[in-house]
């Protein structure tokens, strides 16, 4: 699982800066869709081939009784469930009575915490930093989050300490299946009923926490490995009880799995959570498949009204197959496993380069993608840059320009010719031409012009 680092401190000490810092590389990667709603407190970043997970916590009030409060609730669970702590200060403040209240709540909790030192732009870095040294956190880390100084030199002193997870881990143990959906969708009776049809090959496997666990089985001689977020035990042990909730949990699942079954519950409808939670397997550019649950005792109608739903509250998801299933009575639960297999060899199918090219030829013929300033973008041709998600990228010129809809057609002809279903496509352009190199020919050819009326010039004043 991806190591969490939690964002603490009192309101504009620049938390939000450093989180959007911390997270802009995948950022960059992700398309906008129609109808997402992105978590800002949420995130995921890598430096070099370390990744990681970013929680910003939002502002601690700083007065006691707000502390206590805050610490007692959403604050301290993320502060519970990360592996360090970064306790941001504002060096244009200075050291606050407010800091030193929740460095005072900081040591309660047995965790690693770094204090770092933000805003030292415009400010001597010695001098910055020397008046937070009494808070006896140890050397502080000096950066200016807005400005992107000290942050690569920050970040190599937090992870040294934490565990070496690469995103390249992960080939053993079959296709990792994250079961995410808010809290009593049916996830652990999901995982029990699984469990109790399959078999079960280990339960605890070297390196899994109390927390989080990973239940390798096999299904028809095929392997996998279940990421329970629900804190599935062993089997006839399982109560049902109300869950704790917890999004960094999901998330560590998400980033784990090769491909994510989202749980929702026919009784509810589709909630601001579970759009949270679709989001999140989105942005990480997980295969997905979708468990409408509780089906039993539904009359007929009912699906069609959860599909119209999902259609109007998680259209992104278009991609995902949809299944609906009763966990309690295992219908329709073997069936998920074909999706599931299904939507893992689409995500991870190779695409040739003549193939891509040619379907991108034919798509820009069917339908051209606009002008920009007067003049038409191209797109020549095309390759795929990666796996799992498959990553296409498209060569051509003003790329940068092409909108959102044409993207979403493109993958939608891409999609269909190669049959991706169940897997998220992602498209990367790149201007292989400079886009300033017509205007140079421009200027070039405007001095040769300029040149040439000069020697007229010249020459009809030596006549
Ligand atoms: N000069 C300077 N300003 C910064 C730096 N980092 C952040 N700021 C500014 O500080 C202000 C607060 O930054 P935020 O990132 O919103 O702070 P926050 O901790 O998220 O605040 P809350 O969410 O309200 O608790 C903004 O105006 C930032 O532009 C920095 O390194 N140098
Ligand atoms: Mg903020």
């Amino acid at each position: 699982m991806k190591p969490v680092i939690a964002l603490v401190g009192r309101p504009n000490v620049g938390k939000s800066t450093l989180f959007n810092q911390l997270t802009r590389s995948r950022d960059a990667l992700v398309a906008d869709y129609p109808g997402l709603t992105r978590d800002r407190k949420y995130g995921t970043g890598k430096v070099g081939d370390r990744p990681y997970i970013v929680v910003d916590t939002g502002g601690l009030t700083g007065d006691t009784g707000g502390v206590e409060e805050q610490m007692a609730g959403q604050v301290h669970q993320a502060i519970g469930e990360a592996n360090v702590v970064l306790f941001l200060v504002d060096a244009r403040a200075g050291l606050t009575a407010s800091d030193e209240q929740i460095v005072q709540q900081l040591r309660r909790v047995n965790k690693q915490i770094f204090l770092v030192v933000n805003k030292i732009d415009g400010a001597d870095e010695t001098m910055a930093v020397i008046d937070f040294q009494s808070l006896g956190m140890g050397e502080p880390l000096a950066i200016a989050a807005s400005h992107g100084r000290g942050i690569s030199k920050m970040m190599q002193t937090v992870l040294a300490d934490l565990p070496v997870i690469t995103e390249e881990d992960e080939e053993e143990g079959g296709t990792k299946v994250a079961i995410i959906g808010r809290p009593n969708v049916g996830k652990s009776t999901l995982i029990n009923r699984i469990m109790g049809e399959e078999r079960v090959v280990a339960f605890d496997m070297p390196g899994t926490t109390r927390d989080s666990i990973f239940i390798p089985f096999e299904h028809e001689g095929r392997e996998y490995t279940l990421i329970d977020t629900a804190g599935v035990r062993r089997r006839g042990k399982v109560k049902e009880t109300v869950e704790k909730f917890s999004v960094i949990k999901a998330l560590q699942a998400i980033e784990a799995a090769n491909v994510v079954i989202l749980v929702l519950d026919a009784h509810d409808g589709i909630s601001d959570q579970d759009a949270t939670l679709a989001g999140f397997a989105l942005d990480a550019g997980r295969a997905m498949v979708i468990a409408v649950n509780k089906w039993d005792g539904l009359e007929k109608n009912a699906r069609e009204r959860m599909k119209a739903e999902l259609d109007r509250r998680l259209p992104f998801l278009d991609f995902a197959e949809m299944h609906f299933i009763s966990a309690l009575h295992g219908s329709g639960v073997g069936h998920l496993f074909e999706s599931v297999d299904a939507a893992y060899e689409a995500a991870m199918k190779k695409l040739s380069t003549p193939d891509l090219t040619r379907l991108l030829e034919e798509a820009v013929m069917q339908h051209q993608p606009p002008l920009v300033r007067g003049r038409r973008i191209k797109l020549r041709y095309a390759h795929q840059g990666g796996k799992n998600p498959p990553l296409i990228i498209i060569h051509g010129n003003q790329t940068e320009s092409v909108p959102a809809a044409y993207k979403r057609y493109l993958v939608n002809v891409f999609r269909k010719a190669f049959k991706l279903l169940g897997t998220p496509v992602r498209l990367e352009f790149k201007s292989s031409k400079n886009p300033y190199s017509d205007r140079k020919k421009d200027q070039t050819q405007r001095q040769v012009q300029k040149k040439k009326r000069l020697k007229k010039f010249i020459s009809s004043k030596k006549k």
